[in-house]
C-alpha cells in the first residue's frame, strides 16, 4: 500500500513539478556602493510566477511606471516599508520603481515569459537623473 502511494506521488509530481521560479528582490538603503536600491535590477520570470519584495530597509516601495508596462496589466503601488509581492499573468516587460528615489536609480525591470513585444514602449519612458543611466544600461542588455 505505501509503495502504491508512493508510486502515485511521484506520479503526479510529474504532472505538477515543483515549480519554484519566485523570486526575492531585497529592498535596500546599501548594495556595495549604490545606495537606495533593488538587490536585482532585473529578473526574468515565467507567467504565474510571484515576486516577493522584501522590506529590508524602510522607506521604500515598488510602484509600477505608468507606460511601463504590458497591455492589459493593471497598474500597481505598494505600502512604503512593508514587504509586498505581484504575481504576474501577463507576459511582457515590467518596469518599477521606489516612489521616493525614482530619480536616484532605485529603479527594476521583470521580463514575464520572455516577452519583449512591449520593449519599445518601455524604452520610451523618461527616467530622471541616476535612473537614467540603468535604464539604458539595462534596456540594451534585453
Ligand atoms: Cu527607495
Amino acid at each position: 500500500m505505501f509503495k502504491f502511494v508512493l508510486k502515485i506521488i511521484i506520479a503526479l509530481s510529474f504532472f505538477y513539478p515543483a515549480h519554484s521560479a519566485d523570486v526575492s528582490i531585497d529592498m535596500l538603503n546599501k548594495l556595495d556602493r549604490e545606495i537606495n536600491v533593488y538587490s536585482k535590477k532585473l529578473v526574468n520570470v515565467n507567467v504565474g510566477d510571484t515576486v516577493f519584495w522584501k522590506s529590508v530597509n524602510p522607506g521604500h516601495n515598488v510602484e509600477f511606471i505608468k507606460g511601463g508596462i504590458p497591455e492589459g496589466a493593471e497598474k500597481f503601488k505598494s505600502s512604503y516599508s512593508k514587504d509586498t509581492s505581484y504575481t504576474f499573468k501577463i507576459p511582457g516587460v515590467y518596469a518599477y520603481q521606489c516612489t521616493p528615489h525614482k530619480s536616484i536609480g532605485m529603479i527594476g525591470f521583470v521580463v514575464v515569459g520572455n516577452d519583449k513585444s512591449n520593449l519599445d514602449s518601455i524604452k520610451q519612458i523618461k527616467f530622471y537623473g541616476k535612473s537614467k543611466k540603468i535604464a539604458e544600461e539595462i534596456l540594451s542588455s534585453l
